[in-house]
């Protein structure tokens, strides 16, 4: 039997005394790879937290430019006048709610904590319009306001925190762990950090799999983005090419560490690039650019082609929860983040800049948020605790309450066998 050629494996040179030929070098080029990230920010943030310690205890310095003005708001490619308006209400009613919600805290009537999303009002509510109502979210506990436009009332909200009878979880459960899956395609925000992006990948794969191609939307922190299932779900939505709008928020801070200790990389937004999907940075204070990004990404889903990884660079301008007062934070970081504060930036773009609203307009529309929360709040403080005896009850409801039915009923999908592999992953086709 003639022998089997065996493959010849080549080394590398590692004796090489002769420069290279331009034949070899642009061949060097060619296997060089480069990537390139998207980033819409009018203003990168140039500064540097530095651990210090003083004796038993540790405190953290800030150093870089902190003086500079803040930076205009990106006008949008795709919100008309009309639209940026309804964000910023939505912005106003966020951040008014969780103003409400801090008072009822400190009147005893909030049974647990409090977790708020200053600072972050423009990522949760700009990301959240940018998706259809027949697609999905999956909020975390911080993005009161992508509740809010997903349709649940301030009440609910209100209500949940009290754990009032009428709440969403029927009093059960206290924060933000609700959803509804039945009329407005919320997924309720898991507390072990990076599950929802398997879940919401789920979804999507569901969706793909009744014939549709959608949109699905998540979050997650600087500190929870380096949980292993981040990467196990970020990576199946890849190779599956699922429809996953990935936000990471950076907020610089996860609890009390910095960003700066958590990760070694610039930008969050680089790790996309590990996954093989697209990464874009924008500035979490700018609706426009959060928009713009969040509405791209959700294009691209629905085209069936995969998931976009969106950093948005903030800051949590509260402590973790309300027990926590954050003074490990260098009070300069709260004075450069305060000038970048995304409702008094996007409120004098709209009425200064673009005028699309007077003074008299504007005053009215805030009059109109605070007159809806103050009914709203009203409607949560009056309404009853749950019954004692009701205790052992299910949080969501009661079984047998009602059947839990899927979605979208049998996957409709009918694959060609013409198609190509990648072709094959990402048709659709109804019978
Ligand atoms: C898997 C997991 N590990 C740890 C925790 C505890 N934990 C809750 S919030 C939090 C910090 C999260 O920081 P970040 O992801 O940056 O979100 P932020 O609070 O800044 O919005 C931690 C460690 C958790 N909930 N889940
Ligand atoms: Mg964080």
């Amino acid at each position: 039997m003639p022998k089997k050629k065996q493959p010849t494996l080549r080394r590398a040179n590692t004796n090489r005394t002769h420069s290279r030929t331009p034949q070899e070098d642009s061949k060097s080029a060619r296997q060089q790879r480069t990537y390139t990230l998207a980033d819409y920010r009018l203003e990168k943030p140039s500064f540097e937290l530095r651990q210090v310690r003083v004796g038993d205890t540790v405190r953290y310095e800030v150093s870089g430019n902190l003086s500079g003005p803040a930076p205009p708001i990106r006008d949008s490619k795709y919100l008309r006048k009309q639209q940026c308006i309804e964000i910023y209400r939505w912005m106003l009613l966020n951040r008014k709610m969780e103003a409400a919600l801090e008072n009822l805290y400190k009147q005893g009537k909030v049974v647990g904590g409090v977790y708020f999303g200053l600072g972050q009002a423009a990522c949760s509510c700009a990301s959240a319009y940018a998706l259809r109502p027949d697609e999905w979210l999956g909020p975390l506990i911080r993005n009161q306001g992508s509740l809010l436009v997903r349709g649940f009332s301030a009440s609910d909200i209100l209500m949940q925190y009290m754990a009032k009878a009428g709440s969403p979880t029927n009093g059960r459960d206290a924060s933000s762990h609700f959803g509804d899956i039945q009329n407005r395609n919320v997924v309720a925000p898991i507390s072990t950090l990076g599950d929802l992006i398997p879940v919401l990948a789920g979804v999507a794969l569901g969706a793909r799999l009744q014939g549709r191609n959608i949109a699905v939307m998540t979050y997650i922190g600087d500190g929870g983005q380096s949980t292993g299932v981040t990467y196990e779900g970020l990576n199946f939505a890849a190779v599956q090419n699922l429809g996953l709008v990935l936000f990471v928020e950076n907020n610089l801070w996860g609890y009390s560490t910095p960003a700066d200790m958590q990760f070694c990389v610039k930008d969050l937004a680089e790790r996309a690039i590990a996954y093989g999907i697209p990464g874009i940075i924008v500035d979490g204070t700018d609706p426009c650019q959060v928009y713009d990004a969040a509405h791209e990404a959700c294009q691209r889903a629905r085209r069936g082609e995969g998931p976009t990884l969106i950093e948005a660079k903030m800051m949590r301008m509260k402590g973790h929860a309300i027990h926590d007062a954050a003074e490990y934070v260098p009070k300069a970081l709260f004075e450069y983040w305060k000038k970048r504060d995304p409702i008094a930036r996007f409120e004098d773009y709209l009425v200064r800049q673009k005028k699309w609203l007077t003074n008299q307009e504007n005053e009215k529309l805030i009059g109109a948020v605070e007159s809806e929360l103050e009914v709203q709040r009203e409607i949560a403080v009056a309404s009853p605790m749950p019954a004692p005896e009701s205790a052992a009850g299910g949080a969501y409801c009661e079984t047998p309450c009602h059947e839990i039915r899927p979605k979208y009923a049998m996957p409709k999908c009918r694959i060609k066998k013409s198609l190509s592999l990648k072709q094959k992953e990402t048709a659709v086709h109804l019978k």
